[in-house]
């Protein structure tokens, strides 16, 4: 077996979950929950960044981070999600506009858990806040059309989007319609979308 080191919640757990799920792997994955902040996590010695997804393979290597996971699924599920020729880099870039939305959703996220409120420093987390909107009112711009089963780009894109429901509370759908339109198609076509969606 392999096992998935992750979260429920973690955006980039879910977009492998997704991956997996939507390439017939999950049978062979065991999803193991890794807490980020315990020193005693063995997550820390499967990846020395600590964070999650970490895949760790049978051989007992560790892949990571997600990109790195999701191409590695997809190498072994028959290279579904990330398509050769110039779609690939359409896909890759969309992944990682979607990817670093979540990067910056998270580091404001943990500015508030982390950091006493006094120590909060206002303009950084306008400048993570800004990476989140332009990234947001880019792809509400021209949300991306997909086939009938959906690539490496889109998942990540519902992921981010999908976390945003989780930890904003849906306050990003008012400014956002094109996207909200655009996620409920994703959700409708895709079922590993609500299997992984985390009740809160
Ligand atoms: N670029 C990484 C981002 C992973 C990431 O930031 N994961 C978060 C949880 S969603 C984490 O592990 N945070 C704990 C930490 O940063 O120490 C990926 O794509 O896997």
């Amino acid at each position: 077996m392999l096992v998935l080191r992750s979260s429920p919640a973690s955006p980039f757990g879910r977009k492998v979950k997704i991956a997996a799920l939507e390439l017939g792997l999950m049978d062979r994955i065991e999803v193991v929950i890794a807490d980020t902040t315990d020193p005693a996590e063995p997550l820390r010695r499967q990846n020395p960044l600590g964070k999650i997804p970490t895949l760790v393979l049978e051989d007992g290597t560790t892949l990571f981070d997600s990109r790195v996971i999701v191409d590695y699924l997809d190498h072994l599920g028959g290279g579904r999600l990330i398509p050769a020729g110039e779609a690939r880099f359409a896909q890759l870039r969309l992944q990682a506009l979607a990817d670093g939305i979540s990067d910056a959703a998270l580091l404001q996220i943990y500015e508030a858990r982390f950091r006493p409120e006094q120590g909060r420093n206002a303009d950084w987390l306008a400048h993570q806040a800004g990476k989140v909107t332009r990234g947001l009112e880019a792809l509400e711009a021209a949300p991306p059309a997909f086939p009938d089963r959906p690539r490496i780009g889109e998942i990540a894109l519902a992921c981010t989007i999908g976390y945003f429901d989780l930890r904003f509370a849906g306050t990003w759908r008012a400014d956002y319609p094109r996207l909200v339109a655009w996620l409920d198609d994703f959700a409708a076509r895709v079922p590993a979308f609500e299997a992984t969606r985390v009740k809160s």
